[in-house]
């Protein structure tokens, strides 16, 4: 237990990186497991656990990697973590910290409609009378929307944003320290009262413009000039069983030492004077695994992708039809309403690369969903199950990586081949890393389009579920969670942006054209909404 201990404090002082954590959570597992029946004997006040922590991905949202994470190291800190998994409904969490009589609710979520949950389930605990800390975390949450949302609902106890794993041990044993807890939750109450009044002192600085306004500011693009590549095929493609070998060179490994919470960018952060070598031991052990996977088809990607013809029919609405000119959908995107920079007034919107009706073209739009994680799920438990916390963690962290590749090499061959507007393009893995392509690959919840609702229209169109088994979860996360799905743009003048914050009249306009509630709409929307619900 003290092993465990020491692991956890050298952790939490930044003399150790998380990949080594997890790794020797692995052979302490296997040591205790070797070693129970003695320690059962020898068991006494010392090795009593810290404390019991009960962990869970809120309702609708599939990613557990974060989550998974924290739970590993406060077990390294002596801590008995209790992880009911993904999509888990506010009542059987409550419930279980009740029967369980834990002492502390982790909540993890990776995508906005899981901040509602978490607001959800705060105003759940003060309902039932909970006093116990509730954590928040996870890749969509913040310090801001836990002070202004999250707290005010949970008077009874703490309510503390953790931003990763290194500060979990830290925030949990304040909590639960006789001495500390007092001092801490009145810190953390005084930090986040500030937080609230700086926010609503700043709301009316903001030059945010009319939803009308914004869309007299449309970006115009000159369409007399403009001829639409054509696409080899219209509907879907569906690419199953995709070779994994083929997505190796694709993959971008920045974002896969930043979810080992080792920050740098590759290649350079393999020289990186301080975490170089636990980053090279890292690589060296994903790459060992990566060839097993591929080798022994592990894991499995699945993908389809499609064209329609399409044209703009209102300032944000694309129509996309069949080949017959039969409207089959229409997508509805989000445009900008703050005017931020002079020199560029355009306030942009993705229906702005569509040709509009009126241009008598016919353009076309593009979708794909691909996921690598098919098997991944139970690959991680197989290791979990050995003890083997670092290669469960290292199979789904791989499948990320692996689905984000497929999404890279499918929008290449979509250039070069299946809408074929580039077919001579050479580009290095560095340079499509840095988009230096034409066109663009915008994915629902992004900051381009920010309404994850979209990926059921998307999802329609392509029959994604049907076609490769990527299920869509009641908030619109995607089952298996390594996956991607977005939509093909080819103007030459098509980027990403920010849509930024919008306001009532296009949150308005917006529920209307798709036939919501304004309460719905805003529900969905709640992370860039300019004023507050
Ligand atoms: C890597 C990544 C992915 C990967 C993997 C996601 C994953 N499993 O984490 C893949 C490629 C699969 C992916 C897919 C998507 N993503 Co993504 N993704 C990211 C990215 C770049 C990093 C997230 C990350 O680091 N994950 C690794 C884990 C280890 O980190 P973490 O979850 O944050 O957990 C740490 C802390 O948060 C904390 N923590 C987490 N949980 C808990 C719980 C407790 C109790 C505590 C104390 C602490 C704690 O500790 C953890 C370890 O340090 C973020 C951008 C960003 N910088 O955050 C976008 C981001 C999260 N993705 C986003 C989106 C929209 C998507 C997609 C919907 C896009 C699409 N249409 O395809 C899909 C959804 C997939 C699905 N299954 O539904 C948006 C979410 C926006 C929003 N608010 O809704 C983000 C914010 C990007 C953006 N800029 O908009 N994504």
């Amino acid at each position: 237990m003290d092993g465990m201990n020491v692991v956890g404090t050298l952790f939490g002082d930044g003399k150790m990186f998380l990949p080594q954590v997890v790794k020797s959570a692995r052979v302490m597992k296997q040591a205790v497991a070797y070693l129970q029946p003695y320690i059962e004997a020898e068991k006494d006040e010392a090795s009593k656990p810290n404390g019991r922590v009960l962990m869970a991905t809120v309702k609708g949202d599939v990613h557990d990697i974060g989550k998974n994470i924290v739970g590993v190291v406060l077990g390294c800190n002596n801590y008995e973590v209790i992880d009911l998994g993904v999509m888990v409904a506010p009542e059987k969490i409550l419930e279980t910290a009740r029967a369980e009589n834990v002492d502390v609710i982790g909540l993890s979520g990776l995508i906005t409609p899981s901040l509602d949950e978490m607001v959800h389930l705060a105003r759940e605990m003060q309902r039932e009378d909970f006093h116990i800390p509730l954590l928040i975390g996870g890749a969509t949450t913040s310090k801001a929307h836990t002070a202004v949302k999250i707290e005010p609902q949970y008077q009874n106890g703490p309510a503390v944003y953790v931003a990763d794993a290194s500060r979990a041990v830290g925030v949990v044993s304040a909590l639960l320290s006789e001495e500390q807890k007092y001092k801490f939750h009145e810190n953390t109450r005084e930090e986040y009262a500030k937080i609230r009044e700086r926010r609503a002192g700043r709301s009316t600085k903001r030059s945010v413009v009319s939803y009308d306004a914004a869309t007299q500011a449309a970006l115009e693009l000159d369409w007399s000039a403009y001829q639409p590549p054509v696409p080899q095929f219209t509907g879907t493609k569906v690419l199953n069983d995709y070779p994994l070998d083929t997505l190796l060179p694709y993959i971008d490994w920045t974002p896969f030492f930043i979810s080992w919470d080792l920050a740098g960018k590759y290649p350079a952060i393999l020289e990186d004077k301080v975490v170089g070598e636990a980053a090279t031991t890292l690589l060296n052990d994903a790459m060992a695994l990566l060839n097993k996977i591929v080798d022994e088809k592990l894991l499995q990607a699945n993908g389809v992708l499609g064209f329609w013809p399409a044209n703009r029919i209102a300032a944000d609405d694309i129509e996309v039809y069949d080949d017959e000119g039969t409207p089959l959908a229409t997508l509805h995107h989000i445009r900008q309403q703050m005017q931020k920079n002079p020199s560029d007034p355009a306030l942009r919107s993705l229906a702005d690369f569509i040709a509009p009706t009126e241009s008598g073209l016919t353009d076309y739009v593009g979708g794909f969903a691909v996921t690598a994680g098919i098997g991944a799920e139970a690959l991680a438990n197989q290791y979990e199950a050995a003890g083997d916390d670092y290669s469960a963690i290292m199979v789904k962290a791989l499948a990320d990586r692996l689905a984000e590749a497929f999404a890279e090499h499918l929008h290449e061959r979509v250039r070069r081949e299946f809408w074929g507007y580039a077919a001579d393009e050479q580009l290095d893995n560095d340079a499509l890393i840095r988009e230096k392509y034409r066109g663009i690959r915008p994915a629902p919840g992004y900051p381009a389009c920010p309404d994850h609702t979209e990926k059921a229209t998307l999802f329609s169109l392509l029959d994604a579920t049907h076609n490769t088994g990527i299920e869509l979860t009641e908030h619109f996360a995607m089952f298996p969670a390594a996956a991607v799905s977005g939509w093909y743009f080819a103007h030459p003048e098509s980027r990403y942006f920010n849509t930024g914050k919008i306001s009532r009249d296009q949150v308005a306009s917006l529920a209307k054209r798709k036939g919501m509630t304004n309460a719905e709409m805003e529900r969905w929307l709640q992370s860039i909404l300019d004023y507050d619900i």
